[in-house]
């Protein structure tokens, strides 16, 4: 299907979605969000790894857009916080990997769309925040939730409260990042990442998500004991079958994801 907001390439099992509003810095508005829920639900069975990525050199997703927020009323600006946190938690519970490449600005609903993928990589030039205070709002894309779990509730809280903006170095310093590149490196090492994970057998990367993303909001026992459960099921695919021969006859797997 072809969008508006959104450009989409296919490469081998790896699907790039990128972002596309140039005149806004690729702001979300309700028709990119709407996109993106379709884009999701639709998303190609043969895609194993998502990157998603802003179109342009300066921004990933500066925000949601504040032009279409100014008039909300408050069922309004309820509703329009839930389409987005709708869309982000389908993107967070794919059963595929997904990659953000943060290529640029990463601010307010462009941090939190971030933070919905499973592994977050940023161009040297990226720069994240939370701003939306200084809007007379609260994070409404989920920020609030996934900030804290991913570096800890006093760095969120700095960042949310003083609606500071961070350098790419300070992001990976405190964990909102795995690594940063060369702008001109960094679609590549999205990919390499994305290679390296076509590698593994399909169905045990979704199940290790699950069991990691599930897993997180539990108690220690309950936990293990999903891992435990996730983990039996393991042995009734195929791919369990196939990686443990390969290894045992010495040569490369097929994992064809069942
Ligand atoms: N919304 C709408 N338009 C935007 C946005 C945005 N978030 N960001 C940039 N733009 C527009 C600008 O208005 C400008 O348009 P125009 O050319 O028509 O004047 C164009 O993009 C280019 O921007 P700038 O000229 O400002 O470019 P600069 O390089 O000078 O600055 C910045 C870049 C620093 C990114 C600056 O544009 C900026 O501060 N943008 C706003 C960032 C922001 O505050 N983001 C958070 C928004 S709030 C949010 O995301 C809440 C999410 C939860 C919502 C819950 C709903 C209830």
């Amino acid at each position: 299907m072809d969008y508006q907001f959104l450009k989409v390439e296919h490469n081998g099992g790896i699907t790039v979605m990128k972002v596309s509003a140039p005149k806004s810095l690729n702001a979300l508005n309700s028709t990119i969000l709407k996109e993106m829920d379709d884009f999701i639900d639709h998303l190609d069975k043969a895609t194993r790894v998502l990157i998603i990525t802003g179109d342009g050199e300066k921004s990933f997703v500066a925000g949601a857009d504040i032009s279409e927020m100014a008039h909300l009323n408050e069922q309004e600006g309820f509703e329009f916080g839930r389409l987005g946190a709708q869309v982000f938690r389908k993107i967070e519970l794919l059963p595929t990997p997904v990659i953000a490449a943060v290529n640029g600005f990463a601010l307010g609903g462009g941090c939190e769309l971030a933070m919905s993928c499973d592994i977050r990589i940023a161009s040297s030039k990226a720069k994240f925040g939370q701003p939306e205070v200084g809007l007379g709002i609260i994070p409404g894309f989920s920020g609030t939730h996934r900030l804290p779990k991913l570096i800890g509730q006093g760095y969120a809280k700095e960042m949310i409260y003083t609606g500071k903006v961070i350098r790419a170095d300070e992001a990976l310093r405190i964990g909102l990042v795995n690594a940063v590149y060369e702008p001109e490196e960094l679609m590549d090492k999205a990919m390499e990442m994305a290679q390296l994970m076509l590698k593994n057998a399909p169905v045990a990367i979704s199940l290790a998500k699950q069991s990691i993303n599930e897993g997180h909001d539990l108690d220690a026992d309950g936990a293990i004991g999903l891992e435990n459960k996730l983990f039996g099921k393991c042995f009734a695919t195929r791919d369990q079958k196939e990686g443990m021969d390969a290894f045992l006859n010495k040569r490369k797997a097929d994992f064809q994801g069942e």
